[in-house]
């Protein structure tokens, strides 16, 4: 993966291969099971590659793969250099570096590094004593004046983030699980652990990291700071400095608070930090106020298009922005944004149009492509997430009737859109030939990756044109943002402009036909990129689109 030598005097930013590349995510355990026990792993996704390829995605970001008690799906970890057995082995890690790179595809290794399990090694012997060697690489605090928690912090996944360890008398942080005590940032020597793990991995040929929640290593657990921390862009800096500095590769980090100005500094191209980050506003944009996810305000598409223009402005000269729906924290596109109901084709291509056409680097979700939808569950055993699960507990201690949880639950938990890979209508969707670990969306009767990848009028080679689109045209890569008809509550339209070819983005978000009338501006001729009804070569004065039609068309001069 060079930078293409491909001379377009248009461009003035330094080329990096990831500009153009398209980043597919996998959640092992729900890809592809080679031994039929249920969950996914290694074997099964390195048979899925030729898959990948023909979809012509060019990295693959795997959520974690590393040993562990797994109370997190993985995100706990025991050992950051061995692979779960349930996932593998690390000679067959090393097959898939191989196998992939040989598809030109890379693998970026999910780094988390905010917390460990409480398996790891170094939390066994942190317990050990007050005086352990490695008592410090954890956050340890003794208890208030009446024995209780040292402060209000809270765990993402419901409760204090203080657990009272009674052989040493003190309290250790748990930003997330109890199960996942977080690492004490501020000790050199986790640091110097750390690097050292990330240069193994590195030397072992992978393309780079998504970082988990970067943006809380920089935490002050006094000053009751966990996010963005004072010392958060040293410890990136000198992280890059030691591990990434001279390598050519890709670097995500996930940062719930990150603003347009701080993406700045984690993704300027002179700071040494990142190559770009997850920001979420167009996802919590979605949240209420008091009830967080979950309770979900309604689609708001002016308030929505303004986030977006937001942030290709922010970054239109420096740093870099990640696009994406859909990851395995967030419900599924087509069922959040989309239709999935009445125009579930229609709606998941469109909102694949309006966002790979913008300026940054698409990430897609696994079965995004094919257009998986939420699955709908019906009772809580069906879940299988810490999160859900701890919040079902607390919603139910409040007083929310099981029906009514379930009911917010199935819009919004994360185990709705973690239900298996749909590779075919063969029992449990070719997933496995045993029983999965979560059951499958029944949908996969018809949403298949094998009936997809047969109807060329499919999302999945929808999504395949604009992964390809990408990689051809300079103007979806570098080319410079502008909206247009930012208060029509239905409408999507954006240019990207370079040299002298512009890109035209037109895209009804809503179920019901639309007639538009376009300012002067945007009336053209030109060659019809991508579109999912008809081919449009020109633009009036008006255009008349179906529920969730979209098109994109290029003209020059
Ligand atoms: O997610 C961080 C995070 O903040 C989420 O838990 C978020 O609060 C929630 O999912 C919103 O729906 C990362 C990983 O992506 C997630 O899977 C892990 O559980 C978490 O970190 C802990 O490692
Ligand atoms: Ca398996």
């Amino acid at each position: 993966m060079t930078d293409a030598a491909r001379p377009n005097p248009a461009v003035t930013e330094e080329r990096r291969w990831w500009h153009a590349s398209t980043v597919y995510q996998i959640y092992p355990r729900s890809f592809a099971d080679s031994n039929g026990d249920g969950i996914g792993d290694i074997p099964g996704l390195i048979g899925r590659l030729d898959y990948l390829e023909n979809l012509g995605i060019d990295v693959i970001w795997l959520s974690p793969i590393y040993t562990s008690p797994m109370d997190d799906n993985g995100y706990d970890i025991a050992d950051y250099q061995d692979i779960a057995p349930e996932f593998g082995t690390l000679a067959d890690f090393d097959r898939l570096v191989t196998e992939a790179k040989a598809r030109g595809i890379g693998i970026l290794l999910d780094l988390v590094v905010n917390h460990t399990s409480d398996e790891h090694a170094w939390f066994v012997e942190a317990c050990k004593g007050r005086d352990n060697p490695f008592r410090d690489f954890y956050v340890w605090r003794d208890p208030a004046s009446d024995g209780g928690v040292p402060n209000e912090l809270a765990s993402h996944f419901g409760g204090s983030a203080w657990e009272f360890h009674a052989p040493t008398g003190q309290y250790y942080l748990h930003l997330f699980s109890r199960r996942q005590p977080d690492l004490n940032w501020e000790n050199p020597k986790v640091r110097a652990e750390v690097y050292r793990m990330m240069n193994w991995w590195l030397d072992r040929g992978i393309a780079g990291f998504r970082m988990d929640v970067i943006d809380l290593i920089g935490k002050q657990v006094d000053a009751k700071i966990t996010s963005d921390g004072p010392h958060l862009h040293d410890y990136l800096q000198d992280m890059h400095r030691e591990t990434l500095a001279h390598r050519d590769v890709l670097t995500v980090g996930e940062t719930w608070s990150v603003t347009p100005s701080s993406a700045l500094l984690y993704s300027g191209r002179e700071r040494g930090e990142l190559s770009m980050v997850f920001q979420f506003e167009h996802v919590t944009q979605r949240w209420d106020e008091t009830y967080g996810k979950w309770r979900s305000k309604p689609f708001d598409l002016v308030a929505l298009k303004a986030v977006f223009s937001k942030w290709q402005q922010a970054l239109s000269e420096d740093g870099w922005n990640s696009l994406f729906w859909g990851n395995h924290d967030l419900p599924r596109a087509v069922s959040r944004y989309g239709d999935d109901k009445a125009f579930p084709v229609q709606s998941a291509k469109t909102l694949a149009t309006v966002l790979h056409l913008m300026k940054g680097t698409p990430y897609v979700y696994q079965g995004e492509e094919i257009g998986m939808t939420n699955a709908p569950f019906r009772s809580i055993d069906q879940y299988r997430d810490i999160e859900t699960l701890n919040m079902y507990r607390l919603q139910r201690k409040a007083g929310l009737s099981p029906e009514a949880f379930i009911l917010g639950a199935n819009e919004n938990s994360r185990d709705n859109a973690r239900t298996p890979m749909q590779w075919s209508e063969e029992p449990h969707g070719g997933f496995s030939e045993g029983t999965p670990w979560i059951e499958m969306n029944p949908n996969y009767v018809t949403i298949n990756a094998e009936a997809a990848v047969a109807d060329e009028s499919s999302v999945f080679h929808h999504y395949r044109r604009l992964i390809t689109l990408r990689k051809t045209h300079d103007v979806i890569v570098y080319g410079h943002y502008q909206s247009w008809l930012d208060q029509h509550p239905q409408a999507f339209v954006y240019t990207r402009s370079l040299g002298d070819e512009r890109l035209t983005v037109i895209a009804n978000i809503a179920s019901e036909a639309l007639s538009l009338d376009l300012p002067d501006e945007l009336r053209t001729t030109g060659e019809p990129l991508i579109w999912t009804h008809a081919p449009v070569a020109t633009i009036g004065e008006s255009l008349q689109l179906a529920a969730w039609e979209s098109l994109a068309l290029l003209s020059r001069g």
